[in-house]
């Protein structure tokens, strides 16, 4: 069989606009459900959701007869988790909290096979490969596998120029309620100063060569963002649609029987 082509990585490579979902149910029925509308990209979340190797898996398989590229973003930088979710067939990683130029490096590394990595080889045990039926797999693994590096603290916004020169990191994604924090404005992602140092942070990383994506709940703040040249947008996550549809739906019989929340 050929190769899963990462579509994700080529629009990257071409700016071509892609909107998508963050994923933090859990669920393979639901990412399904979700898999069927339309979304450029899905993102399941095992940073701060309840995922594991094993659920991620399981969420692959289900939106795998879907027109719809899945990402993951893995809790930490750990290589063996790295090592297991792309045996699992992730192939485009969004990694939290990147701070230097060798954190990105590292994670490089870990994407890749020796000699320019250190990722194991064991193709036979593994979905990426789908279990050694797919012949050209090492001749197409690099082209098809992709990183984005998060940067959501100052120290981060100060390295930005040496994280983007990183061979091996295809994008660079904002997190706006971590740098929130980090710039001293704790639940306030659409601070002003919030939204200044997005933009500046979008200008430096066009600039650089490298993509640019936002994760960006408010309509008019992505917007902004895509204005200013971001080019692939996570528009909130499946828990907030899931309560912030419940609600409305609740207050049409029982008018502000409830409130949305931050979407965060
Ligand atoms: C953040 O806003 O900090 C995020 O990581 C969202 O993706
Ligand atoms: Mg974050």
């Amino acid at each position: 069989m050929d190769m899963p082509r990462n579509t994700f990585k080529k629009n990257l490579q071409q700016a071509q606009f892609q909107a998508g979902l963050f994923l933090g149910l859990g669920s393979p029925l639901s990412a399904e459900i979700l898999a069927s509308c339309g979304y450029d990209f899905l993102l399941i979340d095992a940073e701060h959701a309840p995922n594991d190797v094993r659920s991620v898996q399981a969420q692959l398989q289900a939106m795998a007869a879907y027109p719809v590229q899945c990402l993951v973003r893995p809790p930490n930088h750990d290589a063996s988790l790295i090592k297991q979710l792309l045996a699992a067939g992730v192939q485009t990683l969004l990694v939290p909290m990147v701070d230097t130029a060798e954190q990105a490096a590292a994670l490089v590394s870990a994407m890749r096979y020796p000699p320019k990595g250190i990722r194991g080889v064991g193709t036979a045990l593994e979905r990426s490969a789908r279990w050694n039926a797919v012949p050209t797999y090492f001749a197409e693994v690099e082209d098809n596998t992709c990183l984005i590096v998060q940067i959501e603290s100052r120290i981060g916004l100060d390295n930005l120029e040496e994280i983007a020169k990183v061979d091996g990191v295809d994008g660079i994604f904002i997190g706006p309620a971590d740098l929130a924090a980090s710039l001293g404005y704790l639940g306030q992602p659409g601070h002003p100063e919030v939204k200044a140092a997005i933009e500046q942070a979008i200008d430096r990383i066009v600039a650089s060569g490298k993509a640019a994506g936002v994760f960006s709940t408010a309509p008019e703040l992505a917007k902004a963002y895509r204005a200013r040249g971001a080019c692939f947008l996570a528009l909130g996550a499946d828990t907030s649609v899931l309560r912030s549809a419940a609600i409305s739906l609740l207050n049409t019989a029982k008018p502000a029987a409830g409130a949305t929340g931050a979407a965060y």
